[in-house]
């Protein structure tokens, strides 16, 4: 059975890999791991499970007793699984694309969470909701606006998941200074968190794991 690896938080990084197992009802384990294990682990490498974790980062899935990190190769290997992936090699790289700009844009969102200096912390914020993450938002909604589907490539897929998770967190109102608005000028973008929101199996994930709607 696959192990996932993660702290217990449904950022999208885990939640492509858990939502996408889940949503097809394959079993995995999906284990937590708390705030001391996951400090320990980025100093040592070391999961609870005395294994190591490749680039001491999480996720990590634990397949056959070997442990695999990167999100991009995991939610691929999680998105073949469960057939949330494709098999045309054009299809999977656009959706690799996705995956790729789903970190992107994690990469200019974080700065601004580890930035101490409060002040520059909602000035960078300003910059994000702006600039960058309109410019993000854009691009996706361009090539959402390529073809007929609604979704990233034609039925939905892992990176519609990954990027639900990803807009989930973007527009909680829980990053101070990012409005819950932030998506509203592009509406097929907006759709993608709309579809996979609702889709049955993801409302009995969230009310399941988290108790709630998130
Ligand atoms: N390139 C990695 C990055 C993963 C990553 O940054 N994970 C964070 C948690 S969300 C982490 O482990 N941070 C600790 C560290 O990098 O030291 C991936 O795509 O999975």
């Amino acid at each position: 059975m696959i192990k996932i690896y993660y702290s217990h938080l449904p950022f999208w990084r885990a939640e492509v890999l858990r939502v996408s197992l889940f949503i097809r009802d394959i079993p995995f384990e999906d284990v937590r791991v708390s705030r001391e294990e996951f400090i320990h682990l980025i100093k040592t490498g070391f999961l609870p499970n005395g294994k190591k974790s490749p680039f001491h980062q999480l996720p990590v899935i634990e397949v056959e007793d070997k442990i695999i990190g990167q999100t991009g190769a995991i939610a691929r290997y999680c998105g073949k699984v469960s057939n949330l992936y494709s098999d045309d090699m054009l299809k999977a790289a656009k959706i690799d694309q996705i995956i790729d700009a789903a970190t992107d844009i994690t990469n200019v969102v974080s700065p601004t969470i580890r930035e101490k200096d409060q002040e520059k912390k909602m000035e960078d914020r300003k910059v994000l909701v702006n600039k960058l993450l309109p410019r993000w938002f854009k691009y996706l909604e361009n090539l959402l606006s390529e073809d007929d589907s609604i979704w990233f490539v034609e039925t939905m897929t892992i990176a519609d998941i990954a990027m639900w998770r990803l807009l989930g967190w973007l527009t909680s109102g829980i990053i101070d200074g990012i409005p819950t608005s932030v998506v509203d000028d592009f509406p097929k973008l907006k759709n993608i968190h709309h579809q996979v929101h609702t889709h049955p199996k993801v409302q009995e994930w969230m009310l399941k794991t988290y108790g709630k709607e998130i």
